[in-house]
This record gives structure tokens, sequence and C-alpha cells, in this order.
């Protein structure tokens, strides 16, 4: 079993070179969250940089973001209403969530505020 577990992370990191992610990608930006549109990192995406804490409109992704990746260094809270309302999703520093839909998260995020800034630095 365990020889099996160290055989599948190789066989991981091997693919990781040929290939980055775009939650990878993300990741790499340090200063922003981003929303796709579908799961696993596809449809449309958008990134919203913390220049400013607050994030009250998403725009285009309004009620449709399905998965994200937080690439800054503080956590960020996203929220089913407009203006910091309704139901909170806590995104952690530095992580990613391939598919809202476990968290009863799909399609509804309209607001998200960072924790603090600047969110750039551990
Ligand atoms: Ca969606
Ligand atoms: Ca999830
Ligand atoms: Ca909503």
């Amino acid at each position: 079993m365990k020889k099996l577990a160290v055989a599948g992370l190789a066989l991981a990191a091997s693919f990781s070179v040929l290939t980055v992610s775009p939650a990878q990608a993300s990741l790499a930006d340090r200063n922003l969250i981003t929303l796709w549109q579908h799961d696993d990192y596809q449809g449309t995406r958008k990134d919203y940089t913390c220049v400013t804490l607050g994030h009250e409109n998403l725009g285009t992704l309004e009620n449709q973001a399905s998965s994200m990746a937080n690439a800054s260094y503080v956590g960020v809270d996203l929220y089913s209403g407009d203006n910091f309302t309704g139901v909170r999703y806590y995104a952690a520093p530095r992580s990613n969530d391939s598919d809202f839909t476990n968290n009863g998260f799909d399609n509804t995020v309209e607001s998200l505020r960072f924790r603090k800034i600047p969110c750039d630095v551990p």
C-alpha cells in the first residue's frame, strides 16, 4: 500500500513538469483570488486583486462561480449575496477548490472580501 502511494506521487510529480493546471498558474500570482465559471477551473476565468479589500460586485461571474484558487496569503470570505451578505464560504490562504457543490456554494457567489491587505506577503 505504501509503495503504491509513493509510485502515485512520483507519477503526479512527473506530470506536473509537463503541464501546469489553471489553478497552479493562478497560485503563482500571489495578489489575487481567481474564480472560474465551471468545476475544475474551466470556463470563464476572473481574477480579483487585493488592491481593495472588498469586491462587492463580481461582474460577469455573479452567481456563476464553481471553482476557485486563492493565490493570496490571506483568507478570503466569499458571500452568496451582494455587499458581503448571505451565506459565507471561507477560502483559506494559498488554497484551491475544484468544486463548490460539496460546500453548498455552487453558482451563488456575488461578493468577496480579503481579510487584510496587502495580501501578497506571507
Ligand atoms: Ca458555474
Ligand atoms: Ca469543494
Ligand atoms: Ca447569490
